[in-house]
């Protein structure tokens, strides 16, 4: 059949670039970040407070698109401005989640050297300067995500939601409507102190598109919750798994860290 990327040792991040060129920019993502080198110009982050707004009842549908689950919502009445995206407007467009195969890996980004559990990833698009995602993705300045590391401890609340409906998306392709609301305020941490700078999609094709947030402070999540994640196939109902890796499940979905390079890593609050 076609060419499809994925995370194993086959098609995985390091065969990217052979289709998808962006992937061997200087603007990629995930970064491992150095928490020293990030620079704390106070004033022009702080002076603009980064908020949001997001409705619960804005979270739509939930997929399994072979390599995570995500969240698909109507954007309706959600918001995300302020720090590095300064007046700009951004809308929520989805989220899904990054993880391993055991607790002590799963992100996308590390923090001076640390990989964690998970990292949940909250994709917003300039309403500001664009018309569609599809836009907005193409453009420098076109998307925000939001980064929350996954730890391991109690169980969440919000994310049990998603967890005790991802058995009915367990295959490839399987989508179903939230009822119940979901809401992804309450998958933040308390505390907005963030590191922010300029990079990626981390999946082909690898726009370098991205302003990324990402929240100093983690949440938790149990074991089990990452388990209900690990459960997941990245294969159709009713076809039998076509790989022998893993048994066919998701997990280790995460592109390992990329060079910053010279761009600038910028910190606000602790
Ligand atoms: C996940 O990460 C998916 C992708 C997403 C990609 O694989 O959620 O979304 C879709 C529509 O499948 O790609 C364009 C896009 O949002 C990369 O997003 S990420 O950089 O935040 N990890
Ligand atoms: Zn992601």
């Amino acid at each position: 059949g076609f060419w499809e990327w994925d995370y194993s040792s086959r098609n995985g991040p390091s065969t990217w670039v052979e289709k998808f060129p962006m992937a061997a920019g200087s603007r990629q993502s995930p970064v491992n970040i150095e928490t020293d080198r990030a620079e704390s110009d106070h004033e022009a982050l702080s002076s603009k407070p980064l908020r949001w707004k997001y409705p619960a009842t804005a979270s739509r549908k939930l997929l399994n698109p072979g390599y995570c689950w995500r969240v698909d919502t109507d954007g309706e009445g959600t918001l995300l401005s302020g720090g590095p995206l300064m007046d700009d407007i951004y809308k929520l467009e989805q989220y899904h989640c990054h993880w391993g195969c055991s607790d002590s890996r799963g992100s996308e980004h590390t923090v001076d050297g640390q990989a964690f559990a998970g990292e949940l990833h909250l994709v917003h698009w300039n309403t500001t300067k664009y018309k569609t995602f599809a836009e907005a993705a193409k453009a420098p300045d076109g998307l925000a995500v939001l980064g929350v590391f996954l730890k391991v401890g109690k169980p969440h609340d919000e994310m049990d939601k998603i967890a005790r409906l991802l058995p009915y998306v367990s295959h490839k392709e399987d989508c179903i409507e939230i009822n119940e609301p979901i809401d992804p305020s309450k998958l933040l941490p308390d505390d907005n102190g963030y590191w922010t700078y300029l990079g990626s999609l981390t999946t082909p094709p690898c726009n370098e598109s991205v302003t990324w947030i990402l929240f100093k402070r983690y949440i938790e999540v149990s074991h089990h919750q990452l388990n209900i994640f690990r459960n997941l196939r990245k294969f159709p109902r009713g076809e039998e798994c076509p790989c022998h890796e893993n048994h066919g499940v998701v997990i280790n979905n995460f592109r390992p860290p990329l060079p910053l390079g010279n761009r600038v890593l910028r910190e606000c609050g602790s």
